[in-house]
């Protein structure tokens, strides 16, 4: 890795939470509550993203020193597959709008969020940030991916042509308190929580999607900001950085450990007509590891509390 530690104080600065709404944007305003710096926020309401003269305009009159852009259209595997001009266009221009203001207003630290699916579907595992490009996309993704990946290019190019101190994390499947519980729109773990909760009252079988053997790797979404907070504060490079559990689980073994967690014994049963996506997407988190960083809340725990957060009616598509 090139000379990539860095330091920066977030003390006394203005800090915009670019997608304070969304579960990722949320848990990093949780986060910073811990930092001594003011955390500058825009709705959605009186700001769109996806419009860069208002972005631009809004920047100026804020003038925030420091920018966590988690602003993005996510949503699971269908939603990737059936929405993709939604997923390639509006993250496009979400990430042009925030970059261009970032530079005109002259913001000192910008931390891009990705995702995992930015790598080959036939990455080698666990994947290292060097597999960036080095071979065709999970197709039911690549939309989101195509985006995501612009996002880090485009840090790079800030960082390149006018010295910006831009940098990129990429996160594996996160999951927690703020999720999105829509049937359709969800990513698996949120869906589960949702499937077996409903299962428990019915005495119904839990249905999961695909085949069940794809393997994913879950992060705690509160770990992920802790994770973000502490890439701003101590890494300026170009490469993007994986952030990870660094264990992954099978989903049939996902649904199992969900059941357990909300105390449910029933039966699961495959729906191998809905896709099983990119088959691992297992990281390698060895660059954050050693720049210190370790998750704190393990999957059993992470479930549990993402599941008091469903009950008291925390979060999307309820
Ligand atoms: O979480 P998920 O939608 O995202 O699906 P991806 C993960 C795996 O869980 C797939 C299976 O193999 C799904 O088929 N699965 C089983 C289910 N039951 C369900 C269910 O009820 N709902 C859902 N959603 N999945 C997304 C990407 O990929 O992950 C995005 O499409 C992004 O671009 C995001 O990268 C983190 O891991 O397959």
């Amino acid at each position: 890795m090139s000379a990539a530690a860095g330091s920066y104080s977030l003390a006394g600065k203005r800090v915009w939470v670019a997608g304070h709404r969304g579960m990722v944007g949320g848990a990093i305003v949780r986060r910073l509550e811990r930092e001594s710096c003011e955390v500058l926020i825009a709705d959605r309401d009186t700001l769109d993203l996806t419009d860069q003269r208002a972005v631009l305009g809004w920047m100026h009159n804020h003038r925030p020193q420091a920018v966590f852009l988690a602003a993005a259209r996510v949503g699971g595997i269908l939603a990737n597959d059936s929405f993709p001009v939604d997923f390639l266009r509006d993250n496009l221009l979400i990430e042009t709008a925030v970059f261009t203001g970032a530079e005109s207003v002259g913001v000192e630290k910008l931390l891009f969020l990705g995702s995992s699916c930015i790598y080959p579907k036939h990455a080698d595992q666990p994947i290292r940030e060097e597999a960036l490009l080095t071979g065709p996309l999970e197709p039911t993704n690549e939309w989101y991916a195509i985006a995501k990946i612009a996002g880090i290019k485009l840090a790079q190019a800030y960082r390149k042509q006018y010295g910006c101190d831009y940098i990129s994390a990429m996160p594996t499947n996160l999951y927690g308190p703020g999720d999105n519980f829509d049937p359709a729109g969800s990513h698996v773990l949120p869906a589960l929580i949702r499937k077996v909760h409903e299962a428990k009252q019915t005495g119904g079988t839990v249905q999961i999607w695909g085949t069940g053997t794809p393997r994913r790797e879950f992060l705690y979404v509160d770990d992920c900001a802790d994770a973000c907070v502490h890439l701003m504060q101590h890494y300026s490079g170009e490469s993007h950085i994986n952030v990870g559990s660094g264990q992954d689980i099978a989903i049939a073994d996902l649904a199992r450990l969900v059941m357990e967690v909300l105390d449910y014994r029933g039966e699961i049963v495959t729906d191998p007509s809905k896709p099983d996506g990119t088959p691992r997407k297992l990281m390698d988190n060895a660059r954050l590891r050693a720049m210190g960083w370790m998750p704190q809340v393990d999957l059993r725990e992470g479930i549990a509390r993402s599941y008091e957060a469903f009950l008291a009616g925390e979060g999307r598509g309820l």
